[in-house]
């Protein structure tokens, strides 16, 4: 089966590689948060593509859930020694991949062209998709200011009061070549297990997606990030809190609603009141965790298109 999935972070990664060894989907396409991208040292970074190839291809560093397993930092270590800004770690292999993307980039190859060419030299067979290759930069209201994403992420730790999350450049995005067609074309589509509010709203928010999902004929199930009413990594939970709304499954289901024919959730936690729901156990540590939670959403979504 054909499958498209909206996917962020590193919950939205874990789940795509379930997914991806799932055989019954035989053609697996990502589209993939790019609010979080941003240039640092004058380098593009793309930190939801890069959490998803290095996922992909084998290459992640699983316990911190960002950037390569085996990685060294000697570009850190003499760059503080220099004064320079060492609050976003930047590994020597991972620093490869940021001075090559930059460079391509400012040749004027699309960010979608310089992925593809990535997720093949690493045999990743999975379409990973930017959600746009125009920028949209995610930034928060905070009790200090207004501030770009990994500034409040990384920088800030996720320390600041959110009031409102706007998507700098949205208006004027176009979907990235391939992202719609997907939608289109899918058996099933999926929202990965991503932040709503700041990992899928910015995919949401280019022109055109939302209305893909409501279009396809495709089940489009999500799966809700919060597992026992938290959430598994980042700041879910907290950031609900912040922007007044409850942590649960309806709220959850109540922030897709008009998108999605379902939502699959934890096992530990209540469904939503007014839309089609399934629970197993969603938190994905080991592989077959990923594969029991992709395979779930499978057979829920076979389920609703019968
Ligand atoms: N997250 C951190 O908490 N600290 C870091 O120093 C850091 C560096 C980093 C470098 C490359 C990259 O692709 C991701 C990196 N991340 C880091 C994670 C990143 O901020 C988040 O994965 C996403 O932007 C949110 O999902």
């Amino acid at each position: 089966m054909k499958v498209t999935v909206l996917s962020g972070g590193v919950g939205g990664a874990k789940f795509v590689l379930g997914l991806q060894h799932c055989e019954e989907v035989d053609q697996l396409t990502a589209i993939v948060n790019t609010g979080d991208d941003f240039r640092h040292l004058g380098m593009h970074i793309s930190p939801d593509i890069d959490t998803l190839l290095y996922t992909l291809s084998g290459q992640a560093n699983a316990t911190q859930g960002w950037g390569r397993e085996g990685e060294s930092w000697n570009f850190m270590a003499a760059l503080k020694a220099l004064g320079g800004p060492d609050w976003f770690n930047l590994g020597d292999g991972d620093l490869a991949l940021h001075v090559l993307r930059t460079q391509r980039i400012e040749q004027g190859h699309s960010l979608s062209v310089v992925t593809a060419d990535l997720a093949k030299a690493w045999g990743i067979g999975a379409s990973v998709l930017p959600m746009s290759d125009d920028t949209v930069a995610t930034w928060l209201e905070t009790d200090e200011g207004a501030l770009p994403f990994q500034s409040y992420f990384v920088e800030r730790q996720c320390r600041p009061i959110t009031s409102a999350i706007r998507f700098e450049g949205a208006v004027d995005a176009r979907p990235a070549p391939g992202v719609l067609q997907s939608l289109a074309d899918a058996d099933a589509v999926f929202i990965a297990p991503s932040n709503p509010w700041l990992s899928v709203d910015p995919v949401l928010a280019v022109p055109g997606i939302a209305d893909a999902l409501r279009e396809t004929s495709a089940p489009v199930i999500a799966i809700s990030p919060l597992v026992g009413g938290k959430a598994v990594k980042g700041p879910t939970t907290k950031l609900m809190a912040e922007l007044g709304i409850n942590a649960d499954n309806e709220a959850i289901a109540g922030h897709y609603a008009g998108l999605i024919s379902g939502l699959l959730h934890d096992s530990a936690d209540a469904p939503p009141l007014s839309t089609p729901a399934r629970s197993t156990a969603t938190l994905m540590t080991s592989l077959d965790d990923k594969v029991r939670v992709a395979r779930a959403a499978i057979v829920f979504a076979e389920a609703l298109k019968a």
